[in-house]
């Protein structure tokens, strides 16, 4: 592929902004060589600005189910902009969004809309703790809840459960409230409850994305469920990657765990900056206005952002058998590069849930952040370099996740399995 345009670009990027991009994983320093800058989508592909097409298994990190240019989504927010890009002030479509998403997830009976993920989680945990009046949460390692201070942190030493920041410029004090337990691993997590009364909340991707795809167990959820219940702590459940992704009425109708609060993005927003969090009543009606925990956002149910979203999930509401569908073409791929790693000689672990799937260069299967860190990251990059000179645009990290969206065709499966069959006989 000539790429000779993304070279330039980037090098100008870099004199201008950070590390030449705007969110860290987009430059490609785990996978080496040069990010592509994007020209456009067209459906299932993207296309640089070399003219190169590719076949698109990341969908802009997950937000793109129905792929890109999405002539619905397109047209309700071409729509919304003629009226006006936003006013501050309430509008019908945030409170028509609120209703779709309430009736698809039956845990979830009110919601709040901000315009990120992380923003998202971040005012889930403020209120889990203005709720319970307590400080103390509990993360677990390899879930990324996205950048707010306290959850940048990592394992402490030995014994401690207790965080230390994962960034510079985040202060001892901002995590010294954060407990670090392991994926999939109840023990770990009942030493946390041993070494603090004052949990507000236990916070878990339900199906994880951010070390790679790693489901949790339904036996673990359920017995975290029982330890929150025990302990009067709130479980809350960040489906921003896994929710409309996984399922279309959230991880508890797969898992049969219900969290007390939930916080969603991507799909939500149908590609437009847009993230929630929702919940009981009895939890939500302690937000400000109408309760004492403060939380606040100028473009929060920005109307054009609600447009996208009510198109996206209105979308998927009258299609759920698109879930699936989506799954089978999943496993159609993830078959083919089993088979091709197979072939020669390569141990590759892979999963699927709904339209996300995953796969590991690992011997083991991968149930937690330490198996996933044991992954072959080098043989990665060269399989990730490989697939892309074939046309084939994967995840730049070995701890991502990838997407099919509807827009991902057969054909497109059988060109990336014929593609992987050539690069894994170059890798191995
Ligand atoms: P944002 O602030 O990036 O919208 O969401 C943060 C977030 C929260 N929770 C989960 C489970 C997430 O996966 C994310 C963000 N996901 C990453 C992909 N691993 C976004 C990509 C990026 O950081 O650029």
């Amino acid at each position: 592929m000539n790429t000779q345009s993304s070279q330039t670009a980037f090098n100008e990027a870099q004199a201008l902004i950070p590390g030449g991009v705007n969110s860290p994983v987009r430059a490609f320093k785990s996978v080496g060589g040069t990010p592509l800058f994007i020209e456009k989508g067209e459906g299932g592909e993207l296309v640089d600005i070399d003219g190169n097409h590719y076949i698109d298994y990341v969908q802009s990190w997950g937000p793109l189910i129905f792929g890109h240019a999405d002539e619905t989504i397109e047209n309700a927010v071409i729509a919304a902009v003629k009226k006006g890009l936003s006013f501050g002030a309430p509008t019908l479509a945030e409170t028509q969004l609120a209703k779709l998403v309430i009736d698809l997830i039956p845990s979830l009976e009110k919601i709040r809309f901000v315009s990120s993920g992380t923003e998202a989680v971040m005012s889930a945990i403020r209120l889990a703790r203005g709720f319970t009046h307590r400080d103390d949460i509990i993360k677990f390692e390899g879930c990324y809840h996205g950048h707010s201070d306290s959850l940048l942190v990592q394992a402490g030493s030995g014994m401690a459960t207790f965080g230390t920041p994962s960034s510079p410029g985040v202060p001892a004090d901002f995590t010294k409230h954060t407990l670090l337990a392991k994926y999939n691993d109840i023990q770990s997590v009942k030493k946390c409850f041993e070494q603090s009364s004052d949990i507000a909340c236990v916070i878990i991707e339900p199906i994880a994305g951010n070390m790679g795809l790693v489901p949790a167990d339904k036996d673990f959820l359920a017995e975290l469920r029982f330890l929150c219940d025990a302990h009067g702590t709130l479980l809350i459940f960040d489906e921003v990657m896994s929710g409309f992704r996984a399922t279309l009425r959230g991880a508890e109708d797969i898992t049969g765990t219900i969290p007390d609060l939930i916080t969603m993005g991507k799909v939500i927003g149908g590609g437009m900056p847009v993230g929630a969090f929702g919940g009981k009543k009895e939890i939500m009606s302690q937000l400000s206005p109408e309760g004492p925990v403060y939380q606040a956002g100028t473009l929060s149910g920005n109307p054009v952002a609600m447009a996208a979203g009510l198109a996206a999930i209105g979308k998927l509401k009258e299609n759920a058998i698109l879930f699936p569908i989506l799954q089978k073409r999943a496993e159609r791929l993830l078959e083919g590069m089993k088979e091709a790693a197979l072939q020669n000689g390569i141990a590759l672990q892979t999963d699927v849930r709904g339209s996300m799937f995953g796969f590991f260069f690992n011997d083991k299967p991968v149930k937690d952040f330490d198996d996933a860190l044991k992954s072959d990251t080098k043989r990665f990059a060269a399989f990730h370099a490989g697939m892309l000179e074939e046309g084939v645009y994967f995840a730049c990290s070995q701890f991502e996740t990838g997407f099919i969206s509807t827009a991902t065709t057969d054909e497109m499966i059988e060109k990336s399995i014929l593609a992987a069959k050539k690069v894994m006989g170059r890798i191995k």
